[in-house]
Parts: C-alpha cells; sequence; structure tokens
C-alpha cells in the first residue's frame, strides 16, 4: 500500500511528486511518462502577473548540483487557470499547484483566483511558496520571519475550501526551521514542504565575474540532499517532542534515486518530490516511485506509511 494522507482527509495512491520548478506546467514531462501516474503534480510557483524572471544566464552546473536564479518567472495566475490546470485535469493529474506573491495581499488575491477557477477540482492541496531565494529581499523575507510566514499562511488558508490542505514550502537558509514550521502550522497550514534551494554563488574564474546575471542563486540537486535529510530530522523530531502538531512533511532536496527516496522518508518524509534529477532523466519522477516500492518490498515494509521517520527509531 504506497497511499499517502495529505491531512483534510486527501489521500493520493503514492507518495512521489515533482518538485515545483523542474516540470513547468506538465506538458514537457507527459513526453516522457504519464503525468497521472504521479502521486501529484507540483507546479511552478505561479504569482498574480506574468514576470518574466531575472536575466540571462540564469542557470549554472556546479559539482554538488545546480544553481538557479530564475526569479519566478511563470504565466500569472489568469493564464495558470485558464491554460495549465485545464490541460493538467485533462490528462488525469492531481495538481498541487505552487503559488507566490510579493506580498500577503498577492498570495490571497491568487489563492482566490485558482480556488474560482473551473478546472479547480483537479487540485489536491495548495503550495505556498515562502521560500524563492530569487527575489528582491531574496524572498526571504517571509521564510526567515515568524510572523511575515504565518502571516501568508493564514490568508491563503483563509481564501482555500476546508478540503483543500495548505503546504508551506520553507527555506533551508534560516537559523532554526522549526521555529519557522510552527508559526506556518499554528496559522493553518496543514502540511510542510521541505527544503526550496540553499542559497549559493558560484564565480566565473575566466572573466573573474558572478557567473548568473542574478549574482545569487538557490543551489538544488544531490549536494542538499543532507540539507534536506537534517531539516526534515530536526521538525519531525519537534513534533515527536510535542512542540508542533504532527503535519504531513513534503521531502524534496536531491533526490535522484529510490534509495535518496527513502533516506528523506527514514527522517520523517511523507512524500517526494523529484526536482532536479528529471534534467538528466526526464522519467526520474515514476523511476524513484518503482526503485522506492522495490527498496521498500526488499526491507519487508508493506504499507509505505510504515517507513516513514522510521529512523527515529520511536
Ligand atoms: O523562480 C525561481 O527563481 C525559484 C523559485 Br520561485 C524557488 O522557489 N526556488 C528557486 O530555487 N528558484
Amino acid at each position: 500500500d504506497l497511499s499517502v494522507d495529505l491531512g483534510r482527509g486527501r489521500r493520493l495512491p503514492n507518495p512521489l511528486m515533482t518538485a515545483s520548478g523542474c516540470a513547468a506546467n506538465g506538458k514537457e514531462l507527459h513526453r516522457f511518462f504519464d503525468v497521472a501516474d504521479l502521486g501529484a503534480f507540483v507546479t511552478k510557483s505561479v504569482m498574480a502577473d506574468p514576470r518574466s524572471g531575472r536575466g540571462t544566464p540564469r542557470m549554472a552546473e556546479t559539482p554538488s548540483g545546480m544553481l538557479n536564479s530564475i526569479g519566478l518567472q511563470g504565466p500569472g495566475i489568469g493564464a495558470f487557470v485558464e491554460e495549465d490546470l485545464p490541460w493538467l485535469k485533462s490528462v488525469g493529474a492531481r495538481v498541487l499547484p505552487s503559488i507566490a506573491g510579493s506580498s500577503s495581499r498577492e498570495y490571497a488575491q491568487v489563492a482566490a483566483t485558482l480556488r474560482d477557477s473551473s478546472a479547480f477540482d483537479s487540485v489536491v492541496g495548495v503550495e505556498v511558496n515562502i521560500s524563492c531565494p530569487n527575489v528582491a529581499n531574496r524572498g526571504l523575507v517571509f521564510a526567515c520571519d515568524p510572523m511575515a510566514s504565518a502571516d501568508v499562511i493564514g490568508l491563503v488558508r483563509e481564501q482555500l475550501p476546508r478540503e483543500i490542505p495548505v503546504f508551506a514550502k520553507l527555506s533551508p537558509d534560516v537559523t532554526d526551521i522549526t521555529t519557522i514550521a510552527s508559526a506556518c502550522v499554528e496559522a493553518g497550514a496543514d502540511g510542510l514542504t521541505m527544503i526550496n534551494t540553499l542559497l549559493g554563488m558560484v564565480i566565473d574564474t575566466d572573466r573573474l565575474r558572478p557567473q548568473l546575471g542574478g549574482v545569487t542563486g538557490g543551489l538544488s540537486g544531490p549536494g542538499i540532499r543532507p540539507v534536506a535529510v537534517r531539516a526534515i530530522w530536526q521538525v519531525r523530531q519537534a513534533m515527536f517532542e510535542g512542540r508542533l502538531p504532527t503535519v504531513p512533511i513534503i521531502g524534496v532536496g536531491g533526490v535522484r534515486t529510490g534509495r535518496d527516496a527513502l533516506e528523506l522518508v527514514a527522517a520523517g518524509a511523507s512524500a517526494i518530490q523529484v526536482g532536479t534529477a528529471v534534467f538528466n532523466d526526464p522519467s526520474a519522477p515514476v523511476r524513484v516511485l518503482r526503485e522506492l516500492c522495490e527498496l521498500l518490498s526488499a526491507k519487508g515494509f508493506e504499507r509505505f506509511s510504515d517507513a516513514v521517520a522510521v529512523a527515529h527509531g520511536r
């Protein structure tokens, strides 16, 4: 049994998802596998208006993974609900849209537009991205400040029907991730997605200038997996100790194989997102699901949920 409880009575058939930003609106990946086979499809964070993002170059490869300074490029929520969401619905995907804003009002506006859209019945939850590293103030104005995070989450929660779980996507670039996690859950988040990219920078040693147009960027891929494992572990531990209510954690960060996924699951993740790995292997999300399944059976787990947080030994 691979099914996953997302909260608010919402169950997914399996724990594998795309990670926001790495699969745009789904059409690219649907050429390689059926996106309806995933537990959920997570779309690129969408804001109120269309945005072209930061100047190029805005991607760099490093030995530890990929650095991006995209800067929230996107079609805006209007085009998203008119084109992208209906297309995802037409192919039978369960959609977890990621939303963003530059103020809590903008987040609320985006959530309300989503709620009122004709294809909203394909939405299984909403991921609130409070941690984009590539906007003014590094986007971390929300993710680093418990009150600002709570404000955004509370306003978004108010816009959405009861049966839609709200996930807060957290940044690893904070002093104490459990404080932010706790503020989000108290404000109404039904779950947490950990982690967004880790702030980094690359210098071109020929030109002796920053390699990315945006100077700094978000690091994703294998190098951040131990950071994701640590963040998930710390927040799950805080839940065990009653420092915050127990809610589902979606794990994301450098997962390329079923074994990588199991590491995040053992730390406390109830679902797994695969992002950067799709650039090398577009079918990575379904391959990881297959590998995870085989690994769980080989280890004698009858239900996926029995493996969640197993490394805590409780
Ligand atoms: O668009 C981006 O630059 C971006 C976003 Br919204 C995010 O949440 N994380 C990231 O690494 N890049």
